[in-house]
C-alpha cells in the first residue's frame, strides 16, 4: 500500500480523499493556492505545500508545481479528485515518468474515453447501444447538414474534447444548423482547445442515468448500480439520486452488464462512470464514459456501503477489489443536493464571499461533504459549490423527507452570498419530483428555468 498520497485538488473532494487516506493509515499531502491557505484540507492533511497563486492554471493545473510538491514530500501516489488534472492523460504520464502512481485508469484508457467520438466508436464495437449519429467527427457545415439529414432532426452537436455537457449545441431543425454549428465549434475551440464535433440524434426528454463501475488489474469488474442525474441546469448537475426511480432490478442488471461490457472492452481500471440516456420505454443509449471519481459518488456509497475512494486507492496500489458483484446490495435510497454559492434569481450567477455562518445539518441518514466552516472564503476563482448535502432513507419518500429537514437545518450566511438552498426546497417539494417524474427537461417543464 502507498505510504503517502498527495491530493491534487481543493474543496470538499480534497477533504473527502484525505479522510479515506486517514482511514487506510496513509499519510497525506495537501496542495493549495494562496487563496486556499486556510482551507480545511490544508488543516486536515499531514503536510501542505503551496503550489501557486489563485488562478488554477498557475496552481492546481500547473503540472510542474504539483509534481514538484509530490517529489519534495516523497509522495508515492497522487489522487487528482475531479476536475482540474483528473482527466488529463498527459499528467498521468508525467506522474509515471517521475515514479509516482496516478490514482486513476491507465493513460491510454483516459485518452480513449477523453475523445468522445473515439469512445463512441469503441463502445459501438463492444456492442453497446448508441443513438444514431456520426461514426467520425464532421469537418464542415455541409457534412453536418448531410449527417443531420441522415440522422433526422432534432440533433445535438458534441465536442470531441467535451464531456459533462461542455461544448454541446442542440439543433432543433434544419434552420438552426448554421448558427449552432458555428457557435458550438467556436465555443469548443475557445473552452476545450479543439473545435472537432460529432452529431447525435437529440432526445429532448429522457433520463440521465449513470452506472458506477470499479475494476481492478486482475479482471474483476463490478457495477454498483445507477445514479439518476436528470435535474441539471445548463448541464450542471444540481440533484442526484440512487437508485433511479425509473430503474427496476431487471433494468439495473441490464444497465450494469452493458456498462461493464464497455469498461472491459476499454481495459478499464479504477472507478469510472458509464453515462446513458434512458427513455420512458426503458430503452437506453450510451452517452460517454467518465474516467474519474464524480461529484455525486456519495449517493452510490450511501446505498451500497462501498467506499469508492478507498476502492480507487486500493486498486491503484495493485490490490484486488474489496467487493464482488454477488455481494453488492442496494439498501434504501440516497439523494444529493449540491449547495452552491449562487443567486438562483440571477440565473445561478456565482456569489463569492466569506461565510460568516456555516452550520451543517446532521442526525439520522444525513451526510454533509464540505470544506466549509464559519470563516471559509468562497473565492471567485473556483467552483461555487460549498457543500453536498446527502440524505439516506429506507425508501425514496423517507430520503426526501430527510432532505427537506436537512435543508431547513442548514445555515449559511455571508456578505453578498446567496445559495441554491431555496431552489432545492422547491424541487424537493414539487409534486412531479416527489412522483419521480424527472427528465432532463424538468426545470424547463415545471419551473420555467
Ligand atoms: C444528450 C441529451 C439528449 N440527446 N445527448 C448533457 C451532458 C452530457 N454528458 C450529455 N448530455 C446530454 N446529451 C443526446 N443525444 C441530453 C443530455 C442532457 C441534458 C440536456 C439538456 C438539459 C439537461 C440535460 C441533462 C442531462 C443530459
Amino acid at each position: 500500500m502507498f505510504s503517502k498520497i498527495l491530493v491534487a485538488n481543493r474543496g470538499e473532494i480534497a477533504v473527502r480523499v484525505i479522510r479515506a487516506c486517514r482511514e487506510l493509515g496513509i499519510r497525506t499531502v495537501a496542495v493549495y493556492s494562496t487563496a486556499d491557505a486556510e482551507a480545511l484540507a490544508v488543516q486536515l492533511a499531514d503536510e501542505a505545500v503551496c503550489i501557486g497563486p489563485a488562478p488554477a492554471r498557475n496552481s492546481y493545473l500547473h503540472i510542474p508545481n504539483v509534481i514538484g510538491a509530490a517529489l519534495k514530500t516523497g509522495a508515492d501516489a497522487i489522487h487528482p479528485g475531479y476536475g482540474f488534472l483528473s482527466e488529463d492523460p498527459y499528467f498521468s504520464e508525467i506522474c509515471a515518468d517521475n515514479g509516482i502512481v496516478f490514482i486513476g485508469p491507465p493513460p491510454q484508457v483516459m485518452e480513449a474515453v477523453g475523445d468522445k467520438a473515439q469512445a463512441r466508436a469503441l463502445m459501438a464495437e463492444a456492442g453497446l447501444p448508441l443513438l444514431p449519429g456520426t461514426a467520425t467527427p464532421v469537418n464542415s457545415l455541409e457534412e453536418a447538414y448531410a449527417a443531420a439529414e441522415q440522422i433526422g432532426y432534432p440533433v445535438i452537436l458534441k465536442a470531441v474534447a467535451g464531456g459533462g455537457g461542455r461544448g454541446i449545441g442542440v439543433v432543433p431543425e434544419f434552420a438552426d444548423m448554421r448558427h449552432a454549428y458555428t457557435t458550438t465549434r467556436a465555443s469548443a475551440r475557445a473552452t476545450l482547445g479543439d473545435s472537432s464535433i460529432y452529431l447525435e440524434r437529440y432526445l429532448p426528454s429522457a433520463r440521465h442515468i449513470e452506472v458506477q463501475v470499479v475494476c481492478d488489474q486482475y479482471g474483476n469488474a463490478v457495477h454498483l448500480g445507477e445514479r439518476d442525474c436528470s435535474v441539471q441546469r445548463r448541464h450542471q448537475k444540481l440533484i442526484e439520486e440512487a437508485p433511479s426511480p425509473a430503474v427496476d432490478a431487471g433494468l439495473r442488471e441490464e444497465l450494469g452488464e452493458v456498462a461493464l461490457r464497455g469498461a472491459k472492452a476499454l481495459g478499464y481500471r479504477g472507478a469510472g462512470t458509464v453515462e446513458f440516456l434512458l427513455d420512458d420505454d426503458g430503452r437506453f443509449w450510451f452517452m460517454e464514459m467518465n474516467a474519474r471519481i464524480q461529484v455525486e459518488h456519495p449517493v452510490t456509497e450511501m446505498v451500497t456501503g462501498v467506499d469508492l475512494i478507498r476502492e480507487q486507492i486500493q486498486v491503484a496500489a495493485g490490490q484486488p477489489l474489496s467487493v464482488e458483484q454477488g455481494s453488492v446490495r442496494l439498501t434504501g435510497h440516497a439523494i444529493e443536493c449540491r449547495i452552491n454559492a449562487e443567486d438562483v434569481a440571477r440565473g445561478f450567477a456565482p456569489t463569492p464571499g466569506r461565510l460568516d455562518v456555516f452550520q451543517a445539518p446532521s442526525g439520522p441518514g444525513t451526510r454533509v461533504d464540505t470544506h466549509c466552516v464559519p470563516g471559509t472564503a468562497i473565492p471567485p476563482s473556483y467552483d461555487s459549490m460549498i457543500a453536498k448535502l446527502i440524505t439516506w432513507g429506507r425508501d425514496r419518500p423517507d430520503a426526501l423527507d430527510r432532505m427537506r429537514r436537512a435543508l431547513a437545518e442548514l445555515r449559511v450566511a455571508g456578505r453578498g452570498i446567496s445559495t441554491t438552498v431555496p431552489f432545492h426546497q422547491s424541487v424537493i417539494d414539487h409534486p412531479a419530483f416527489r412522483a419521480g417524474d424527472v427528465r432532463t427537461d424538468f426545470l424547463a417543464r415545471y419551473l420555467g428555468m
